[in-house]
């Protein structure tokens, strides 16, 4: 009998790979869930000036379901030639670096490869600039599309003022805050326009060029950054994250839940480097999902969602989860989460976005007795595909912040008590394989 479901299982599997490599292009395939998700940088040059020009520099996050949270994104490239900034509006350069050649104006940043972060919210109001001023807090394209730009301002010296002397700066680079982003060279592009504020007159830049970066998890983090759980009402097993599942190297610094530290005042002050102080757990994630099949009405069923946070040195603001799931296309109501369907294959409806509430659950506290969020998911159930065996009523991807979560070996799911069992491997069993490859097929 197990012998049978594992081999069933592994069918599924393949028809899943063969699924996926018939439509991800394996060029652009960084993220199946969101296929043309990217950053955009666009610099439009506004004015030359004496030795120079005046340049809007514009950050799109065009990614689904990946934001940039607090401290916010760090920009950095290299000059081609000897340029410096000699001033900037809505953001600023880390670093001024060696301007000793300078006498009477002293530029902004003579570094050859300058590092650009945000100014805060509270900036002088004569230093913001549009979208700027944000911290350099971006949200997702899915989530929010009028909060996911910042720009800035920067006047750059000793580079060309023309269109054919001025020299593409180069090696961008985007922090957002951690690594994982890849940025590609500057390419110049047709100018953008610009509409003025009444819409009656449209400038145009005199120069753009266009770069854009890519997230890959594999540059962000060697291990998985959180996992999910399952449980099931027809089950008393709870299945666990696997042990270990985002590394066990610093499981000697983790803190049990009611260890006496914890009272320790500064315990959850976060650290400069955003080094995590984990709860101690098999699993060792800073994150974990629960989705626990709930409820199996007539023509509904109902699952709740749990995300738990076991860092007690991380608030996570403006969180996203992202499920695949097949049913997910019959999304009935779901209970004090937002969500989102998202469609990054246009025919297939099987992924979404949940999102906090703002002002109620939109802020994923540190770990402890508060550092959780919970919802309740209803979806009408498809007769000719829903069903309770195989572990089908659970997720088949997973993301927390745009990082895909480790989900526990299809082999551990909870198997429907024995006569359900005895039902669907006796008679139906052929025709259930000639249903799921239908399925899976359209
Ligand atoms: C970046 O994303 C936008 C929006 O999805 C898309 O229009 C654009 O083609 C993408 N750019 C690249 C280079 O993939
Ligand atoms: C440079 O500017 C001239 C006009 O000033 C324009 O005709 C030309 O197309 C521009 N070249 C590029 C590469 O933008
Ligand atoms: C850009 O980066 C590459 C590889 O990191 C390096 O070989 C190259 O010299 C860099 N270019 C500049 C102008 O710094
Ligand atoms: C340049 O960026 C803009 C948005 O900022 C986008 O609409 C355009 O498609 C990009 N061009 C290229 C060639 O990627
Ligand atoms: C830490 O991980 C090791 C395996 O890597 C394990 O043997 C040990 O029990 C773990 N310690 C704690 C406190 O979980
Ligand atoms: C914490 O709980 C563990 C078991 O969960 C127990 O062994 C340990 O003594 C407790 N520590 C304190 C300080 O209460
Ligand atoms: C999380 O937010 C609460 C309330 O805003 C704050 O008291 C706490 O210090 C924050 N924790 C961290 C780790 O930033
Ligand atoms: C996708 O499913 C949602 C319900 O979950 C529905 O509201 C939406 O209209 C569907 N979109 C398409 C294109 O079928
Ligand atoms: C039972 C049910 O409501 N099925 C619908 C699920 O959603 C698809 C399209 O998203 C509809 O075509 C089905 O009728």
């Amino acid at each position: 009998m197990l012998q049978q479901s594992h081999s069933f299982i592994e069918l599924k599997f393949i028809f899943l790979a063969v699924l996926c490599c018939t439509i991800i292009s394996p060029a652009a395939a960084y993220d199946p869930l969101d296929p043309n998700g990217n950053v955009s940088i666009r610099w439009d040059v506004m004015s030359w000036t004496t030795d120079g020009y005046v340049a809007a520099v514009t950050i799109n996050n065009f990614q689904l379901f990946r934001h940039f949270m607090s401290p916010g994104w760090t920009m950095g490239w290299t000059w081609a030639k000897k340029e410096i900034i000699w001033s900037m509006l809505g953001a600023q350069a880390t670093e001024q670096g060696d301007c000793s050649k300078f006498k009477i104006n002293i530029p902004h940043s003579c570094k050859r490869n300058p590092t650009v972060v945000d100014l805060l919210p509270d900036a002088p109001f004569n230093q913001q600039f549009t979208n700027c001023c944000k911290g350099g807090v971006l949200a997702s394209w899915g989530q929010d599309p009028s909060a996911s730009v910042a720009a800035f301002q920067i006047s750059v010296g000793l580079s060309g003022t023309s269109n054919k002397t001025v020299k593409l700066p180069k090696n961008f680079t985007l922090l957002g805050p951690g690594p994982g982003y890849t940025c590609g060279p500057g390419k110049v592009v047709p100018s953008s326009h610009f509409l003025s504020a009444d819409g009656r007159r449209k400038a145009q830049a005199l120069m753009t060029w266009n770069v854009t970066c890519t997230y890959s998890k594999f540059l962000a983090s060697k291990n998985p950054s959180c996992c999910v759980s399952l449980s099931s009402f027809y089950s008393t097993k709870i299945i666990p994250c696997p042990a270990c599942v985002c590394g066990c190297q610093s499981n000697s610094t983790c803190i049990m839940s009611n260890s006496t530290l914890l009272q320790k005042p500064g315990i959850n002050t976060p650290r400069k480097d955003n080094a995590p102080l984990l709860q101690c757990t098999k699993h060792m994630c800073p994150v974990r999902i629960h989705w626990h099949l709930k409820l199996n009405y007539e023509a509904y069923w109902r699952v709740k969602i749990a995300i738990t946070n076991f860092n007690f040195r991380r608030n996570y603001s403006q969180w996203t989860l992202v499920v695949q799931h097949p049913n997910l296309n019959n999304v009935t109501q779901v209970f004090s989460f937002n969500y989102k369907s998202l469609l990054p294959y246009q025919s297939i409806n099987d992924t979404g976005m949940f999102y906090g509430m703002k002002f109620y659950n939109d802020y994923l506290m540190e770990a402890g007795p508060y550092g959780n969020v919970q919802s309740e998911l209803l979806m009408q159930k498809d007769k000719s595909t829903f069903t309770l065996r195989q572990g089908w009523g659970f997720p088949r991807r997973v993301y927390f912040n745009g990082d895909e979560c480790m989900l526990p070996p299809p082999d551990q799911y909870p198997f429907l008590p024995n006569s359900a069992r005895l039902y669907t491997f006796g008679t139906s069993k052929v025709t259930a394989y000639a249903l799921l490859i239908m399925w899976w097929m359209w």
